[in-house]
């Protein structure tokens, strides 16, 4: 491998990263065809169960009439040799000719994990894997963890004031958003990268949230209200658009017995009341989690209010941080924020991998915890 193998699988990374928020819950990938030095055709994977990056790539080279044959393919995932929605790539691969095959890093899915690979050696192509790994498994961080752990990737995000409020005082549809329009409308791109979305009742009492992506392109995540004594009311927008999205009431065994009239009102709605008991007298969250892994869940976006949001990072539950932060000050007009229920934290949580994006006057603040 040399340099300019080094430089191409980056494009190809970079390339990747334009499905984050279409292609969930299949990775992002992306993949770039040189002939004699000269890029002929790159591609990535555009949306769920459409065609995968290399199919794309190697249609680009027919684009530009140029033949793949004897072309190095740079791919940032191991290419898939299983008849999914779509068909392996690794035969469209053979079939165009590819001589050499760079692979960013193994795709750990049961139904591949080196068969690909191995499938395409068969083939005699040269193949080598690794180039750029550590980056490649960062891009679809959450898909690994769930593929390889069974559980479920977990993003708090929250905006706040340069104060470190996290919403008004003032309560109901008066109630004003701290973060700026832009800034929103990222965050409903990060509502469609995720199989659930999660508030506590608070919340849903607060703001009356639908919780559903805007626009939803198609996507359909799971919503999920924390609510330990069962409060969440039927006039709520959630429980009156239950097929909007579907949705998951994450309570206790008591409030089931103490409210079953109510609990039995909200199940003929066609939402699911789950019982999460833990020792303390909140939801264990733990316990969700891994049914939310077990049920196919990849990636839980939890959206606040603060109680819940610090009970992610005090429990070390929470994967990635996504925080927008707003130029202003709201002093007393300002609700809530994280300092109350962190008090008890023992230590200070850093972030690894920052990124730090504008919208506008707003800025995003995101990365991974460190753990
Ligand atoms: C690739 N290239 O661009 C992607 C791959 O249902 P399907 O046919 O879309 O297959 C999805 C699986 O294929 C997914 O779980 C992952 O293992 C792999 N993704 N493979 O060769 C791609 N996105
Ligand atoms: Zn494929």
């Amino acid at each position: 491998m040399n340099g300019q193998d080094e430089k191409f699988m980056m494009s190809a990374l970079k390339l990747a990263e334009k499905g984050i928020g279409s292609v969930e819950p299949n990775p992002a990938v992306g993949c770039f065809i040189v002939k004699a030095g000269q890029l002929v055709g790159k591609g990535y994977h555009k949306k769920f169960g459409g065609p995968h990056a290399e199919v794309n790539a190697i249609d680009d080279c027919r684009n530009l009439s140029v033949k793949p044959e004897g072309a190095t393919m740079y791919v940032t995932l191991e290419p898939c040799c299983h008849e999914g929605k779509t068909g392996p790539c690794t035969e469209a691969i053979i079939t165009a000719g590819l001589a050499r095959v760079v692979v960013a890093t193994l795709d750990p899915s049961p139904h591949a994990s080196g068969k690909g690979v191995e499938r395409l050696r068969q083939a005699g192509i040269d193949v080598e894997v690794g180039l750029c790994e550590e980056q490649a498994r960062q891009l679809n961080a959450p898909f690994f963890k769930h593929t390889t752990t069974g559980k479920c990737w977990v993003v708090l995000k929250w905006a706040q004031s340069l104060d470190g409020r996290l919403a008004y005082a003032q309560q109901g549809p008066e109630r004003r958003w701290i973060s700026n329009e832009l800034s929103r409308k990222d965050a409903h791109k990060l509502r469609r990268r995720v199989g659930a979305i999660l508030v506590g009742i608070n919340t849903v009492l607060a703001d009356d949230c639908m919780l559903t992506p805007r626009p939803s392109k198609g996507k359909k995540p799971l919503r999920i209200v924390l609510d330990s004594t069962l409060k969440i009311p039927l006039k709520s927008r959630l429980l009156r658009t239950p097929k909007a999205s579907p949705i998951l009431i994450c309570t206790r065994q008591a409030a089931l017995d103490a409210n079953a009239r109510h609990a039995e009102r909200i199940a003929k709605r066609g939402v699911e009341l789950l019982a999460c008991d833990g020792s303390s007298e909140a939801c264990d969250l733990p316990l969700l989690l891994d049914e939310l892994g077990r049920r196919g869940v990849q990636q839980v976006l939890v959206e606040g209010g603060p109680t819940v949001l610090a009970s992610f990072l005090k429990q070390g539950l929470a994967d990635e941080v996504c925080a927008y932060v707003a130029p202003k000050i709201l002093g007393p007009q300002g609700a809530v924020d994280l300092a109350g229920p962190m008090a008890s934290l023992a230590d200070e949580i850093g972030l690894a991998s920052v990124e730090v994006k504008a919208f506008a006057e707003d800025v995003r603040i995101s990365g991974c915890l460190t753990g």
